[in-house]
C-alpha cells in the first residue's frame, strides 16, 4: 500500500499533444470531426436523416463545432425504438462487439462498436490509467462485471492498451477477490465505489492491508462523493480516482479525474460534451449545473448526435494544475432520474452519503433511502448502519445517535427525515452498482 502525496506526484500523459492541446487547436479538431460525422450519419443512418430533415438541417449547415446546437437530440427512447441494430452507421459485418446497460429489467440499451471503436475505447481508458499513475509494469485487478456491462471489458481494454497485466476477476466472492489481490500482487483495482468501500472494510477486517501492494483504484459507474473517496483512500492507503462513462458513448473512459480531484477531464477529442438546462435544453454557462449531452466525434459503429445522458453536472474549462486542457465535469450529484422530490425539495442520495460521512465514523457509509406517501404526505426514511465501534445495546445511546443523525440529515437536506439505525453489516452490499433508493410512491 502506497498512497502518493500530491507534492510527490509525477504527472504522466498517454497523449500529451491531445490532452494538453490549446482550445483553438481542439476546436479545430472537433470541427473537422463533427463535419465528417454529420455527413456520415446523414448518409448512413436513416433515423438521423429523418431527424435532420424534420428540423430542416442539412449536413452542409454544420460548418464547425459552433453549429452543434442546430443538430437533433438523441434519447434513450430513440435507442430503444431502434433496438437492437437500427442505429448502425456501418454494415453489421463491421461490428466487432456489442455492449449494453447493466440493468436487468426490460429491454437493454445496446451499443455496437467497430474494431476501431474498440481501439479508441481502450486508448481512452489507458489515458485514465496513466492519469492514475499506472504504467505497463502494473497489475490491474478488475472486479467490475464482465459481460454486456462495459466495466470489466473497459478496464481490460485499457490495461491491454497500456501493456499492463489485467486480472479479470469480474465481480463477486469478496474473500476470493482479496486472496487473488494479495497472491498476484495487484498494484491497482477497478470496481464500483460502493464495492471498493466494501472491499476496503473486508480487507481491514481480514487484517491483510499491509500485505497488499495496491497503490491506486479506479472507481465509477455510479455517483459517489469526495467524502467516500477519502474514506476508501484512508482505509487502504491508496490514491483513488473517479472514472465516468456510459455504454452508449463508449463505456468507462469518457472522463476521469486526475490527482487534483477538481472534476473529471472529458476526452473531448472523441466525445464532445454540452451542458444543457434539462427544462428547455438551452446551453448552461460554465459552472452552472445541467444535463450532460454527448456527441461522438469519431465513433464508427453507432455514432450518436447530442445524446442526452440524464446525468447532472457542470463544466469547468479553466486550466487544471495537472497540465491538461481537457475540460472538467464536476463529480456527479446524480441523474435527473435518481433525484427524488420529497415534499417539494430535491434530494440526491449523494447528499445523504456526504452528510453521513461527515459524522466522524459514528455511522458507516452504507445507507438506503426509502420514500413513502402517508396521508398524502411524502415521508423519507433513511436506513443507516451504525459502526461496530458505536453500536450499543443501550437504548439511550442509540436514541441519542439517532437524534444526531436526524439533525445532520435535516441540515444537509433541508427536510426532516425518519432515521432507522441498523446493526453493522445489515444493509445489503452490492458487487456492482449500489441500489440507494426505494421509492414506494410510484409502485
Ligand atoms: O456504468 C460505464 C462505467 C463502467 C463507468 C465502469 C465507469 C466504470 P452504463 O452501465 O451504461 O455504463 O451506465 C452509465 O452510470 O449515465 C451514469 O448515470 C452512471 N455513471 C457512470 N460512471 C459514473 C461516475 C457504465 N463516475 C451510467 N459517477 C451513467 C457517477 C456514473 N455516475
Amino acid at each position: 500500500m502506497a498512497k502518493v502525496l500530491l507534492e510527490d506526484w509525477k504527472e504522466q500523459y498517454r497523449d500529451e499533444k491531445i490532452e494538453c492541446m490549446s482550445r483553438d487547436e481542439m476546436s479545430a479538431l472537433q470541427s473537422e470531426r463533427l463535419v465528417k460525422q454529420v455527413k456520415n450519419v446523414y448518409e448512413n443512418v436513416p433515423f438521423y436523416r429523418k431527424k435532420m430533415d424534420d428540423l430542416g438541417v442539412e449536413p452542409g449547415d454544420i460548418k464547425g463545432i459552433e453549429d452543434i446546437h442546430k443538430l437533433p437530440f438523441t434519447t434513450k427512447e430513440d435507442l430503444r425504438d431502434n433496438y437492437p441494430f437500427g442505429l448502425l452507421a456501418v454494415p453489421r459485418e463491421k461490428i466487432a462487439r456489442v455492449q449494453g446497460t447493466s440493468g436487468t429489467t426490460g429491454k437493454l440499451t445496446l451499443a455496437a462498436y467497430t474494431e476501431k471503436d474498440v481501439d479508441i475505447w481502450g486508448e481512452c481508458v489507458a489515458r485514465g490509467l496513466m492519469m492514475a499513475g499506472l504504467t505497463s509494469a502494473d497489475r490491474i485487478h478488475v472486479c467490475y462485471g464482465y459481460g454486456l456491462f462495459t466495466g470489466g471489458m473497459g478496464l481490460d481494454l485499457g490495461a491491454r492498451a497500456l501493456g499492463a497485466m489485467a486480472i479479470p476477476m469480474s465481480s463477486g466472492n469478496t474473500k476470493r477477490q482479496l486472496m487473488c489481490m494479495e497472491d498476484f500482487g495487484a498494484t491497482a483495482f477497478g470496481c464500483t465505489p460502493s464495492y471498493a468501500m466494501y472491499l476496503a472494510e473486508a480487507a481491514q477486517e481480514a487484517g491483510i492491508i499491509d500485505r497488499l501492494q495496491t497503490k491506486a483504484s479506479i472507481n465509477g459507474a455510479e455517483p459517489w462523493t469526495d467524502e467516500m473517496r477519502l474514506k476508501i483512500e484512508e482505509i487502504l492507503n491508496i490514491n483513488t480516482f473517479d472514472i465516468y462513462g456510459l455504454c452508449e458513448i463508449t463505456g468507462p473512459g469518457v472522463a476521469m479525474d486526475c490527482i487534483h480531484h477538481k472534476g473529471l477531464h472529458v476526452y473531448e477529442d472523441h466525445f464532445y460534451p454540452e451542458l444543457l438546462n434539462p427544462a428547455d435544453q438551452t446551453a448552461c454557462a460554465d459552472g452552472e449545473t445541467g444535463e450532460l449531452v454527448f456527441t461522438t466525434l469519431s465513433k464508427e459503429g453507432m455514432p450518436l448526435l447530442r445524446y442526452r445522458t440524464k446525468d447532472l453536472t457542470s463544466i469547468d474549462r479553466s486550466p487544471c494544475e495537472c497540465g491538461r486542457t481537457l475540460p472538467r465535469i464536476q463529480k456527479f450529484t446524480g441523474r435527473t432520474d435518481d433525484m427524488k422530490v420529497i415534499r417539494g425539495v430535491n434530494v440526491f442520495p449523494t447528499q445523504v452519503e456526504a452528510a453521513l460521512l461527515s459524522m466522524g465514523g459514528q455511522v458507516a457509509p452504507h445507507y438506503l433511502l426509502i420514500v413513502d406517501r402517508e396521508n398524502n404526505l411524502d415521508v423519507l426514511t433513511v436506513m443507516v448502519e451504525v459502526t461496530e465501534e458505536y453500536f450499543s445495546d443501550e437504548i439511550r445511546k442509540m436514541e441519542a445517535l439517532k437524534e444526531r443523525v436526524g439533525a445532520v440529515l435535516k441540515q444537509a437536506l433541508g427536510i426532516s427525515v425518519r432515521v432507522k439505525l441498523v446493526e453493522p453489516k445489515t444493509i445489503q452490499r452490492s458487487e456492482g452498482k449500489a441500489k440507494r433508493v426505494i421509492d414506494n410512491r410510484s409502485l
